[in-house]
């Protein structure tokens, strides 16, 4: 069954949640509920990686996902920490974090590697080209999906490297991150490049701009989405990575996936 991965930023300036589970009770009380929604993971994140967003010092982030990660381990949730720190990371696993996200895959912080190598942590190693302040700088592909696991495959080289085994290590081809565009529909499209390499297989499509500008009916390129229908296309977008061999999919809106990936999986028999 695809595992379903749910969301809680604790960030003031997350493009998605705009800041309201800043607060650590209201986060916890948020990651609960994504739990009882049938979250099998929570992603708990401290620092928005959108574009255009500024660094935050990992001391600022520690405070922010500490304490949530603490109260919703203790509730027996599972919890994933989505950083870009080494130090955030080492200390959301002593928290109780039992995996460490990555977007970066390792190339922001050259200690993140050898750190979670120390871990028994499972690591999710995302595919990137650099910070979120200039990431479409680098984000011009030929064939995106075999160029997005070949890179993948690299990220395993220097994780297993540094001594991460492989069968810790779970690949996400990180939608939107130096992609634009088209460009991640290139890589959905080819996801079975990513998961012929033979790791777990992440996708997080949650609300992302290149789902805005799929559902967009005017040529007008500032026309509002609702996140509503961001969460719709999401849920869309979840189930067919369920059916193309995704192993866990990252969403904002948990109960409408679990209702997507049920659908799917119905028809599949
Ligand atoms: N996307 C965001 C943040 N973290 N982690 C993984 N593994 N994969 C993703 O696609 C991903 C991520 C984007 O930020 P958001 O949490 O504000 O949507």
């Amino acid at each position: 069954m695809t595992v379903i991965w749910g969301i809680v930023n604790v960030t003031p300036d997350s493009f998605s949640d705009g800041g309201r589970f800043l607060d650590a009770a209201q986060a916890i009380e948020h990651g609960l509920g994504l739990w009882r929604a049938g979250a099998g993971i929570l992603d708990v994140g401290g620092e928005s990686t959108r574009p255009g967003a500024d660094r935050v010092d990992p001391a600022v982030e520690q405070e922010r996902v500490l304490p949530v990660i603490s109260a919703l381990a203790a509730e027996g949730a599972t919890i994933s920490v989505d950083t870009l720190n080494a130090s955030t990371a080492v200390a959301a696993v002593t928290a109780g974090a039992r995996i460490v996200n990555d977007v970066s895959g390792g190339l922001a912080d050259e200690q993140m590697l050898p750190a979670v190598a120390d871990t028994d942590a499972d690591y999710a190693l995302g595919h990137w080209r650099g910070p979120s302040a200039d990431m479409y700088a680098n984000a011009s592909y030929r064939r995106a999906a075999r160029e997005v696991a070949g890179e993948l495959r690299e990220g395993v080289g220097r994780a297993a490297a540094a001594g991460i085994a492989p069968s810790r290590i779970i690949l996400d081809p990180g939608i939107g991150f130096a992609k634009a565009g088209d460009t991640n529909w290139d890589v959905l499209r080819g996801l079975d490049e990513i998961t012929a390499l033979g790791h777990r297989v992440l996708v997080g499509t949650s609300r992302k701009r290149f789902l805005a500008d799929t559902l967009r009916t005017t040529a007008d390129a500032q026309e509002e989405i609702s996140i509503e229908r961001r969460d719709l296309a999401t849920a869309v977008t979840s189930a067919l990575a369920a059916r193309a061999g995704a192993w866990a999919v990252r969403v904002h809106d948990v109960a409408a996936t679990r209702d997507a990936l049920a659908v799917a999986r119905a028809w599949e028999g």
